[in-house]
């Protein structure tokens, strides 16, 4: 079921155009098992340098991503009550990006977007089940949440900048 074989040939594809951080995580494979996730502290503000071991599998989502300049592949972000999605970082040519742009969850977990005040005025909206639809707005610090109860594919977009590929997903294991 799992597909970890195809990651190393595409994580080498990705870090030639993203840099450095995805390397780290890929080249030790012997199982050391205990607790490599558990990277809170430090969390400087606004830099985008990728969060140490994050495994990045680059799914298609039916080619949802195909003009989303900053998606890296799917963060993997499973075991923690609440996962923060920045709303207006740095890509597709601005402020125009959801970062990281997908996620894997568990379920239960709580989604919080935080707007970063950037590229002006953004929402999160699933328009594929309607299940969740923020405010529209500029606001630095605004939050939106919503909690993933079951499993599945959760895709969103911000209404504004949809066409310049300010998209996002959230998977749900
Ligand atoms: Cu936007």
């Amino acid at each position: 079921m799992t597909q970890r074989f195809t990651r190393r040939s595409v994580l080498r594809a990705t870090a030639a155009s993203t840099g450095i951080a995805l390397l780290a995580g890929c080249s030790s494979s012997s199982g050391d098992g205990s607790g490599g996730a558990g990277d809170e502290g430090g969390d400087g503000d606004g830099s985008s340098d990728g969060e140490g071991t994050s495994e990045h599998e680059m799914r298609d989502f039916g080619g949802w991503f195909d003009r989303t300049g900053n998606y890296d592949g799917v963060h993997d972000l499973t075991g923690q009550d609440q996962v923060t999605v920045a709303v207006g970082a740095a890509g597709n040519g601005g402020g125009y990006a959801f970062a990281p742009a997908a996620v894997q969850v568990s379920s239960g977990t709580t989604v919080l977007w935080e707007w970063t005040g950037n590229g002006g005025t953004h929402n999160v909206v699933n328009r594929e089940d309607g299940l969740f639809e923020s405010e529209l707005t500029v606001s630095e610090g605004h939050t939106f949440e919503y909690t993933f109860e079951e499993s599945g594919e959760y895709k969103y977009v911000c209404v504004p900048h949809e066409t310049l590929g300010m998209v996002g997903v959230v998977v749900v294991e």
